[in-house]
């Protein structure tokens, strides 16, 4: 989808001053083309570019100062990437996304699946790809006091209803991605629970899901000791430990800062799967003989056929 084959990695190119893990970083225009164009040599198939920060406690950025954030590093990256790599605008604001797709987006991150009246139908005019993510609440209050009688159902059902709503807009299938929104309005149980059982979020979706762990509180909490979460700069092995299980776990994107480790975390578990028997009859050396302990002679695992084919 979107021109990209999947499973795949999307880069985060932060433009903001107060993003939780990068927020300064990459403010200045000529920065964050070179940071984005290092993601795309590090194999990242999208970059998600955003000038507004939605870290716990965060307050909206005002569209006009977010297009002046995003939308020259767009058109810079856009055309100075060669078009190796596709470009997604991460704003909830649609004329922030149409100032985007214009600069050369061709797909908008939304994490609040369409608050914004006129998202889907500008999504839909412009046969631009679409992420839609779940929040409870929003980022300026949502990590106080997050509850849900079954997150997992509620998550999943909450998807299909946008998924839903974005098809009846206009949005082809093919153009929608889901995403659980690890971290936006969820404790850490609820973020742990939600990857647990990743398989019922992505049947729920009904189309390719998207997972943003990156870094996010949760890592911190469970990396870290009983009420001395991992500091940010610690936070990359929890991170690729969780974007493993996810592409594992039916994930068709992960969302991270650190785009080479992820890379390569795809290249194993796709040489892993090619080197997987094809066959749905398990082979008779890993099956239970019958009436008996013990392994029968005969059939082992086909060998690999490569990689990719997962
Ligand atoms: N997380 C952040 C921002 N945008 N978009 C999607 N679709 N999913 C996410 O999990 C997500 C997002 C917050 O992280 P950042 O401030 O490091 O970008």
């Amino acid at each position: 989808m979107w021109g990209v084959e999947l499973p795949a990695v999307m880069g985060i190119v932060n433009v903001t001053p107060d993003s939780f893990s990068d927020g300064g970083q990459f403010l200045d225009v000529g920065r964050a083309v070179e940071h984005g164009l290092e993601l795309v040599e590090a194999g990242a198939a999208v970059l998600d570019v955003g000038g507004e920060s939605t870290r716990p406690g965060s307050q909206p950025v005002p569209a006009d100062e977010q297009r002046r954030r995003t939308v020259s590093v767009i058109e810079r990256l856009a055309a100075e990437s060669l078009e190796r790599v596709v470009i997604s605008i991460d704003t909830a604001d649609a004329s922030v996304a149409a100032a985007a797709l214009e600069a050369g987006a061709t797909v908008v991150n939304d994490i609040t699946a369409g608050r914004d009246p006129a998202m889907l139908p500008l999504v839909a005019e412009a046969g631009a790809g679409y992420v839609f993510m779940h929040m409870q609440g929003t980022p300026a209050t949502m990590q106080l006091d997050p509850r849900y009688d079954d997150v997992v159902a509620e998550v999943g059902a909450y998807l299909a209803e946008r998924r839903d709503a974005a098809l009846e807009a206009g949005i082809p299938a093919g153009e929608l991605m889901a995403d659980p929104g690890l971290g936006f309005g969820k404790t850490v149980a609820h973020n742990l629970t939600l990857l647990a059982r990743l398989g019922d979020v992505v049947s729920d979706a009904g189309v390719p899901v998207l997972v943003g762990p990156s870094r996010k509180g949760f890592i911190g909490a469970v990396g870290g000791a009983p009420g001395a979460p991992l500091p940010l700069d610690q936070r990359e092995d929890g991170t690729l430990a969780t974007v493993v299980w996810a592409l594992d776990h039916g994930a068709s994107m992960v969302r991270v800062h650190e785009v080479a480790p992820a890379v390569e975390a795809l290249r194993f578990l796709g040489a892993m799967a090619a080197a997987r028997p094809t066959d749905p009859d398990p082979p008779v050396s890993w099956r239970p003989s019958p009436g008996g302990s013990g392994v029968s002679p005969g059939r082992t695992a086909a060998p690999p056929t490569g990689v990719g084919a997962w």
